[in-house]
């Protein structure tokens, strides 16, 4: 069985979808974010020293970063979800697992950061601005006919890349990536998500 550590508002959403879709028994841990700060709870950190969400216990062991958990519930529970290691799809596969978290994240916190700063930001919003229009330009080029990232159906992938993709879509991001807002559009749809956006609220 799996026990997600879940925290309201946050990207463990994909994990709680992910596990709907597939239809894995799991158990949810929620955790409510402190209505001030918007951190979470001290107690994410006895689960695991990063003290974030979401993370996983399965088979005895804690696993904390999105990518991860959902390459490790993939691999044990829905292995057609990640393509087959050799082809180019994997090689492509590898590449946007990592940069989900690892590129395109990076510049939306920093916008989110500086917007702290007020004035003394200024100098730096160039930079950031033009970083997530690459990233966001370059998820959107990503995308396939079908709608999806790397397969033609529901991959590791695409439950990596709503987070990122719905920052992009935001305010008047829809206009600017069409294909993204498709994206986004189609996730939201299914019925294994509106399942997890169910309990995220309640
Ligand atoms: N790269 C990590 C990021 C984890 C992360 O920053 N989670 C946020 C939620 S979206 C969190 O727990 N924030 C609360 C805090 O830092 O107090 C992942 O993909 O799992």
């Amino acid at each position: 069985m799996i026990r997600l550590h879940h925290l309201n508002r946050s990207r463990s959403l994909r994990i709680m979808w992910l596990l709907e879709e597939i239809g894995v028994d799991f158990e949810l841990v929620a955790y409510h974010r402190d209505k001030q700060t918007r951190l979470a709870p001290a107690e994410l950190q006895d689960i695991h020293p990063l003290g974030k969400s979401p993370v996983i216990e399965m088979d005895g062991r804690v696993i904390a970063e999105s990518a991860a958990i959902v390459e490790m519930i993939c691999a044990t529970h829905a292995p057609q979800m990640i393509p087959d290691q050799g082809t180019a799809s994997y090689v492509q596969h590898l590449e946007l697992m990592h940069f989900a978290e690892g590129s395109a994240m990076l510049p939306p916190l920093l916008a989110l950061y500086t917007s702290m700063l007020g004035e003394a930001a200024a100098p730096l919003q160039p930079r950031i601005t033009s970083e997530m229009r690459n990233h966001f330009s370059y998820m959107e080029s990503q995308l396939r006919a079908s709608g999806h990232f790397v397969l033609d159906e529901l991959s590791a992938v695409d439950a990596m890349m709503i987070f990122p993709a719905e920052i992009a879509v935001r305010d008047d991001g829809a206009t600017q990536y069409p294909a993204l807002a498709k994206f986004v559009e189609a996730i939201h749809a299914r019925p294994a998500y509106q399942r997890a956006q169910a309990r995220d609220n309640g």
